[in-house]
């Protein structure tokens, strides 16, 4: 971006089993938007935003890349682990087999990331267990909230829930995970050079106007 305006940029990935929502995480996070009938995703695809964290002063662009849950993309996915600062893992708190496949998900990025990237559990789709007047669509919530804080305590994550279809916590998750980022920056943590997933820069400007800078695209099927 010519004459930078912001002050890190930060790459995120974005991972968890086929159909919990990622891409449409992703797309509400970007374009405001929800996609009823999204297309699988295969291998990877990529989004930014520019997103302010006020106490900081601070402008973050976050590049996201949304890895494919489907197995048969799994060697290629997790080739984009390495060096991300943040990751978002995902589930279906309608689906208790995406909740239970989490350990292999989180194996992976440990396994693979830097080991100080930090990682948000994310439970989507709780608009479905919401009762809500003459929705005839209500499914039944198959993992509780207290389940999923208990993960992520467990696995020292940090832990919401989140509707891409509503909107509800998506903005937020990437939030609290920048915000946790630019803390481990501060304490010194995450080192410029050895951290390809954080890079700081110096702004062109110190106005803190937030342009509205999206995009999206697909690569590497
Ligand atoms: N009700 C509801 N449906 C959602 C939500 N998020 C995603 N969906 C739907 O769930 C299905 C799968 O969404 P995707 O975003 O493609 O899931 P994904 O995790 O990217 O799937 P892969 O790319 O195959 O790994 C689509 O039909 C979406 O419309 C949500 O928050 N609420
Ligand atoms: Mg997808």
């Amino acid at each position: 971006m010519a004459g930078n305006n912001w002050h890190y940029v930060l790459k995120f990935i974005i991972t968890g089993d086929a159909s919990v929502g990622k891409s449409s995480l992703l797309v509400r996070l970007t374009d405001q938007r929800f996609l009823a009938n999204p297309d699988p995703t295969l291998g990877v695809e990529f989004g930014s935003k520019l997103i302010t964290i006020p106490e900081e002063n601070k402008i973050v662009k976050l590049q996201c890349w949304d890895t494919a849950g489907t197995e048969s993309f799994r060697s290629i996915t997790r080739s984009y682990y390495r060096g991300a600062a943040g990751c978002l893992l995902v589930y279906d708190v309608t689906s208790r087999r995406s909740f239970d496949n989490l350990p292999t998900w989180l194996a992976d990025v440990r396994e693979h990331a830097d080991p100080h990237l930090t990682c948000i559990l994310v439970g989507n789709k709780v608009d479905l267990c919401e009762d809500t007047e003459g929705t005839a669509a209500k499914r039944d919530r198959q993992v509780t909230t207290d389940e999923g804080e208990m993960f992520a305590r467990e696995h020292n994550l940090l832990f919401v829930e989140a509707s891409a279809k509503s909107g509800q916590n998506v903005e937020h998750a990437f939030e609290q995970a920048t915000r946790n980022i630019l803390d481990k920056v501060r304490r010194g943590v995450f080192d410029d050079d050895r951290s390809p997933g954080v890079k700081l820069s110096k702004p062109a400007t110190t106005d803190l106007a937030l342009e509205s800078a999206a995009g999206r695209g697909t690569c590497c099927t």
